[in-house]
């Protein structure tokens, strides 16, 4: 009856409930007359994924396609690279966010495998830089490779490579997935532009600044490069081969470890344009952040930091470190450590009590049980026997009645 009565409420019309479907009916109505921005999308998206994945070396991507293309909006000549064949989580905001601190005339590539590409088009705020033209997402066509770092390396020393993905393009502003640049940071990327390769530098009075993980190149230079020097399979990281031939190429202009900061990486310098922390920050040069001090001023000064970066909580430190590297641990620490390991001993020592306890009880409680089982045994045999004697008396009764009928009464 309950039952019937509570589904009988729940299809009960009431004024509210008839409110809710009519505004609901609106809200409803409004949404099917705007316009559909989503689909649009994705049908772009795939387009462009498909064309990305049908790519042959032979055909150029020609990036000037008339008037309508929404690439025009910025300059051609500028293209920011990222290439990482890992479909890493931290991709989408930093792609994002490196759009938000390059000038606003830059484009992006974003150069992937088949994993990469889509965890990072998946994302509706890359699907909107897509649709608007700054961001292009692509799988390379074989025979390109870039899930090793020396297929990237080849990759960058090819000519065919500048060529065929990278027409038209000048200024190349390299970052890896451990590259980031620094909102809080005065200069422009666009002031640098005067430099052949500028990069972050090795050491403080290092001639020529020229790590590679976030680094600007000019793509006419690496041209005149690769036009006369071919660099052999598996030797130096690109980088370092550009390096040396940049640094000796005459009418080249390359920034020095005492010009001004575009990057860090092995050298701390104040209010740096962008950092590079190798692989995440599991290689990080002491010289830059051994210091508790120091780190706490880069990461003030650059939060962004913590996107690429493995961190941890302060109060995930070890007893005794001293914030500079290694585990020192002082007398407090000591005593610290020697009460902690007491305390678990004691916690031990409880546990094991209460266990032998629980054990005797329960072994206390097995003989218990055991007596009682024999008692009620002893019982029952107690009163199998009674019940015998009794059925014995009743027959000697009988028996004795009988006798005394058959010698009869002395009358
Ligand atoms: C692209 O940028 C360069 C350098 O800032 C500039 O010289 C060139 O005129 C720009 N091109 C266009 C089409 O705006
Ligand atoms: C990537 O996707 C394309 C098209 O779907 C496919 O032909 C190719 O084999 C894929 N590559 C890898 C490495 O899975
Ligand atoms: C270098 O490697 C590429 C493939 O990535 C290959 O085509 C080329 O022949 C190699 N060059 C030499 C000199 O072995
Ligand atoms: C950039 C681009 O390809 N835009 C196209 C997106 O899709 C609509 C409809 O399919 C086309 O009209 C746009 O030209």
């Amino acid at each position: 009856m309950m039952v019937k009565a509570s589904a009988l409420h729940v299809f009960a019309i009431t004024r509210m409930k008839v409110f809710v479907v009519v505004s609901l009916s609106i809200t409803w109505w409004f949404a099917s007359i705007l316009p559909h921005y989503r689909p649009t999308i994705q049908a772009n998206l795939s387009a462009r994924l498909d064309e990305a994945l049908q790519k042959l070396p032979s055909i150029k991507v020609d990036w000037d396609t008339g008037g309508s293309n929404p690439r025009d909006a910025y300059n051609a000549s500028k293209v920011a690279l990222l290439i990482e064949h890992r479909p890493l989580p931290h991709l989408v905001p930093q792609i994002l966010h490196m759009i938000s601190v390059v000038p606003a005339d830059w484009r992006f590539l974003f150069i992937g495998s088949n994993k990469s590409v889509l965890s990072v088009g998946r994302a509706y705020a890359t699907k909107h830089q897509q649709v608007i033209g700054k961001l292009d997402l692509m799988v390379l066509p074989e025979p390109w490779e870039i899930d090793q770092k020396e297929k990237v390396f080849r990759l960058l020393t090819d000519q065919r490579f500048y060529d065929e993905f990278l027409p038209g393009v000048e200024w190349l502003l390299r970052y890896e997935s451990d590259s980031i640049m620094c909102a809080n940071s005065d200069t422009s990327l666009n002031d640098w532009l005067h430099w052949s390769w500028v990069g972050a530098p090795r050491t403080p009075d290092d001639r020529f600044s020229g790590n590679g993980g976030l680094s600007l190149r000019r793509v006419s230079t690496i041209r005149r490069i690769l036009g006369f020097q071919k660099r052999y399979n598996d030797t130096e990281a690109e980088d370092e081969w550009f390096g040396k031939r940049v640094y000796i190429l005459p009418g080249a202009k390359v920034a020095s470890g005492s010009d001004e900061a575009f990057a860090v990486e092995d050298v701390y310098i104040d209010n740096a344009m962008g950092y590079h922390v190798r692989n995440g920050g599991k290689e990080l040069a002491d010289t830059v952040w051994q210091e508790q001090e120091r780190r706490h001023k880069i990461f003030d000064y650059c939060p962004e930091l913590s996107m690429i970066m493995d961190m941890k909580l302060e109060q995930e430190r070890c007893p005794g470190d001293n914030r500079q590297g290694a585990i020192i641990p002082t007398a407090q620490d000591e005593d610290a450590r020697r009460q902690r390991i007491a305390e678990a001993a004691r916690l031990a020592g409880e546990t094991e009590a209460i266990r032998k306890a629980q054990e005797a009880e329960a072994w206390r409680k097995a003989e218990e049980s055991e007596a009682r089982r024999k008692a009620e045994e002893a019982e029952a045999k107690r009163k199998a026997e009674e019940a015998e004697a009794e059925k014995a008396a009743v027959h000697y009764f009988a028996l004795s009645v009988s006798q005394a009928v058959a010698t009869g009464p002395c009358v």
